[in-house]
């Protein structure tokens, strides 16, 4: 019995895998007198990916495609004859006399051809690792590649375009079903009109929209803040055609998108050496992703019941439809503007204001121009066919003048939409106010009873990370980490260290019930309040947010990293877990955060050169504790002018150990999925491919430091509409020897000017590209204080290809930079 099972199941599978079948090493090229004949396989060189025959599940159909392991709809990535498909098993694949790639019937009838006009005799085909396969003749001119042929999946170094003269596109097309690859009803490709965006289209209706590309990212996906982008690229390549294309960096996994059936992009990755596809991500996990779910003028939220809304100031279309769950038809405004009153009745009025959105995947037919935040404003207030627009410091200003659709609210990412308003609709809100604030007050007093009981019914309490090996316990008012694997299992947990626990009854008293007006800020993961303590100590309390699910690793970096304590680094003092509440306590700092001060027209002058040198210098000096002097070799992911904290005498600490990641002693570098930290801040391998290593955190300080010499914001709009971003301003001004521009008036004194030249020219060593060519922090250090005499040349810094800026090489005596303007 077991042995009929058993061939039953292998027989097809040999079948499958290419039985040698004449030549008995794998081949992986096609020749005109080396052919494959129904079951033999074409196996690339590192047995990656295989060229044959299969048939998908549920089907009888034969059909020549590459896949990876086992044929199947998530491992074929391209098939050739999808409309045609064989009936039997008589099927070769050839090169023919004129020399393209060929599928023949058993009656020598083609079903698919390469079908190139300029293919040469004798040409060959080979299936390469990466999935390829390419047809080159005899002198190496390759003439087809698969990857220039998309069938359902995008795969590294394919390029999705769409000509802006001729509309031809290069798009992905869904299969009809998991058992037939024909061309079904759905494509995926990019549309180039004023900001490129990526979309799914169902036939010819927009399914799904990926929202404006913001040189990094689409800012219409919300994981993409977060999400690993494995080198993604808009290219317009002036030629008319705008492409769409990635890389994979790390060789040890294969990532690729694949267009489903149903619509859906799904982004698969295999780990090197591993069988096992996973999931990273997926285009449509809600409702809310279907484009124009709410119709036109209205808003999706998937966190809402029901998830269609109008936007502000507008009302359904039809409300009996609209109630009944049919948003299609959309909403209409329901106060005229003052600007189309004015015109029809003559009648004045108060003028109409802007409402501000935050959070919102922008909606479609946005129109772009590149004027500064304050011009966007003006000009969409000057033109009453402006209904909205949205300020993005990397794409600039995009404005709306039909219907507004496909809208959306996130609850992280996207931008801010300022909706045009009749004045009316603007005060409504002063009357919600009054009842927000009752609200909170009831609110808050319910969370205090709330509180007290909590706290009286508490138990002992324990959290656990088991990847870090460290379980919290509080007994009595002291809080313990212990490490969970010196031993092995819970018996013999060793004791790390202890610091003062402290019950959320005593943090709600010290920070007036986590009032409003004592909210410091807003972190990476939830509010930072100022308290005081019976005893009259000032404390910073951080409250992590319990919607998050990054909430425990935070709270579980900070408290490792507090281990270490340096004067450069701020003291965390205790810690309160209770139920869902996890809370940190810090040395309280008077006086903010860096970016207060230095982005200040006021406050920057407190901060003058030799201020503003030891301040850089105490960064240096932290950062090097992180990465070299402490037990733990610590990246810190995040440093920015808002993590920068200053005590009493302006002395800088460094805050927010929140995305930390801790390296043991010989790790150099790590790659990440999952992308955190600041635009602007973020090295370009970190934020394109997810590796971080110190020289990362170098690439930020370098940009710190250009921050603080100049007062300027990286990515502000503070200066001429040239230079979207300091970098590329610092690097224009070095190539024209004018360095001194780029020094903040305000310490400007020529005494200190060889000083500060030196310590611009450091930060530009910093912000190299490549991170071979950053220093590391200790020689930074040496540079910033002399001790290095020679400073090597900086070569150009990596530029935002969001800005649409292109630059020439500094060595040319004339550095231009020219905008490209929109089309
Ligand atoms: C196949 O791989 C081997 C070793 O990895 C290499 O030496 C050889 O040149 C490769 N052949 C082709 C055709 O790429
Ligand atoms: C081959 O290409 C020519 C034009 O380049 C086209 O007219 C013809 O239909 C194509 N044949 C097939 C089988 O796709
Ligand atoms: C795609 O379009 C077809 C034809 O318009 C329609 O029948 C089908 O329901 C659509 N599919 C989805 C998922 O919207
Ligand atoms: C939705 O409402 C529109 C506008 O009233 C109507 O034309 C359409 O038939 C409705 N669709 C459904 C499915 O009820
Ligand atoms: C308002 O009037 C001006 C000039 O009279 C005209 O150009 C403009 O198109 C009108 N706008 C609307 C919304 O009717
Ligand atoms: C007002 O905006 C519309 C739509 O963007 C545009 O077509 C028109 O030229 C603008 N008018 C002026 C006076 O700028
Ligand atoms: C420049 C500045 O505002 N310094 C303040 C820093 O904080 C201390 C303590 O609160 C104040 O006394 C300083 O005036």
């Amino acid at each position: 019995m077991e042995i009929i099972i058993l061939t039953s199941v292998i027989t097809p599978l040999l079948l499958l895998s290419g039985f040698c079948f004449g030549f008995c090493t794998p081949i992986d090229t096609i020749t005109s007198t080396q052919f494959i004949k129904d079951p033999e396989t074409l196996v690339s060189n590192g047995s990656a990916f295989k060229l044959g025959f299969f048939t998908p599940a549920d089907s009888t159909n034969r059909y020549v495609g590459i896949w990876y392991g086992t044929p199947s709809l998530s491992t074929v990535i391209w098939v050739a004859n999808r409309d045609k498909p064989l009936t039997d098993f008589s099927g070769i694949v050839t090169i023919s006399e004129d020399g393209n790639l060929l599928v023949m019937n058993g009656q020598k009838v083609i079903v698919w051809s390469s079908n190139v006009s300029n293919a040469a005799p004798n040409s060959i085909a080979q299936l390469l690792d990466s999935g390829n396969l390419f047809l080159r003749d005899n002198s190496g001119r390759i003439t087809w590649e698969s990857i220039q042929h998309p069938s359902h999946s995008f795969l590294p170094k394919m390029k999705i375009s769409t000509n802006t003269h001729t509309g031809e596109k290069v798009v992905l097309t869904s299969w009809k079903s998991p058992s037939d690859p024909s061309i079904g009803s759905f494509s995926a490709g990019i549309n180039p009109l004023n900001i490129p965006q990526v979309f799914v289209w169902n036939g010819s209706h927009p399914y799904w929209r990926s929202g404006p590309w913001n040189g990094q990212i689409f800012i219409g996906v919300s994981e993409m803040n977060s999400v690993f982008l494995n080198g993604f690229q808009v290219v317009d390549d002036k030629e008319g055609t705008v492409y769409e294309t990635f890389t994979l960096a790390n060789s040890s996994i294969f990532l690729y998108y694949v267009l489903t059936p149903e619509g859906t992009v799904v982004k698969t990755y295999r780990e090197f050496g591993k069988e096992k596809w996973q999931v990273a991500w997926k285009s449509n996990k809600v409702e809310c992703d279907v484009y124009g779910t709410c119709g036109a003028f209205g808003i999706c939220n998937s966190g809402n019941s029901p998830i269609c809304n109008c936007l502000k100031g507008y009302k359904p279309n039809y409300m009996e439809e609209w109630s009944r769950g049919n948003w299609t038809s959309g909403c209409v405004r329901k106060t005229a503007l003052q600007c189309e009153r004015t015109n029809s009745s003559g009648q004045q009025g108060k003028i109409d204001g802007f409402f501000r959105l935050t959070s919102v995947k922008v909606p479609d037919f946005a129109d772009w121009s590149l004027p500064l935040e304050d011009e966007c404003r003006k000009q969409c207030f000057k033109n009453c066919s402006c209904i909205a627009y949205s300020y993005y410091s990397s794409i600039g200003c995009m404005s709306w003048s039909g219907n507004m659709i496909d809208s959306q609210k996130f609850t992280q990412g996207g931008a801010d939409l300022y909706i045009r308003l009749a004045y009316s609709e603007l005060v409504e809100k002063r009357d919600m106010k009054a009842i927000i604030s009752v609200t909170i007050v009831i609110g808050t007093i319910a969370f205090g009873i709330f509180t007290y009981f909590s706290w009286r019914w508490r138990g002992k309490q324990t959290v656990k990370d088991k990847s870090k090996g460290i379980l919290l316990s509080d007994r009595g008012d002291v809080c313990r980490i212990y490490n969970m694997n010196m031993h092995g299992g819970n018996a013999n947990q060793v004791k790390l260290e202890e610091f003062s626990l402290l019950n959320l009854e005593k943090l709600a008293t010290a920070t007036n019930n986590f009032h409003e007006a004592n909210m410091l800020g807003q972190g990476g993961f939830g509010p930072v309040y100022r308290g005081k303590l019976p005893g009259g100590q000032e404390i910073a309390v951080k409250r992590l947010s319990r919607a998050s699910a990054q909430g425990l690793e935070e709270f579980m970096n900070e408290v490792v990293i507090c281990k270490i304590q340096h004067r450069n680094l701020v003291r965390l003092l205790g810690c309160c877990i209770e139920g869902d509440e996890k809370l940190l306590i810090y040395e309280y700092m008077p006086n903010k955060s860096l970016d207060t001060f230095l982005f200040d027209p006021l406050k920057r002058e407190f901060l003058d050169w030799r201020k503003r040198f030891s301040i850089i210098e105490g960064i240096g000096r932290g950062l090097l504790y992180l990465h070299r002097d402490s037990r733990l070799r610590i990246i810190h992911r995040d440093l920015k002018a808002s993590n920068i904290l200053l005590d009493e005498d302006l002395n800088a600490k460094i805050s927010d150990f929140g995305m930390a990641r801790i390296f043991g002693s010989n790790q150099d570098q790590a790659n990440t999925m999952r992308v955190v930290g600041t635009y602007g801040y973020m090295s370009p391998e970190y934020a394109m491919e997810g590796r971080f290593s110190e020289k990362s955190d170098v690439f930020s300080f370098g940009v710190l430091l250009l921050e603080i010499v100049s007062g300027r914001k990286n990515t502000g709009h503070q200066y001429d509409e040239q230079y979207l971003s300091l970098l590329v301003y610092a690097w224009t001004l070095w190539c024209e020897h004018n360095i001194k521009e780029l020094i903040d008036e305000t310490i400007a004194e020529a005494c200190f000017q060889e000083e500060i030249s030196r310590c611009i020219h450091v930060g530009l060593l910093c912000v190299q590209e490549s991170a071979k060519d950053r220093p590391s922090i200790s020689t930074v250090l040496s540079m910033l204080s002399s001790e290095i005499a020679h400073v090597p040349p900086p070569k150009q810094p990596p530029f935002s290809e969001s800005n649409q800026l292109r630059q020439k090489k500094c060595s040319s005596s004339q550095v231009t930079i020219t905008v490209i303007q929109g089309r």
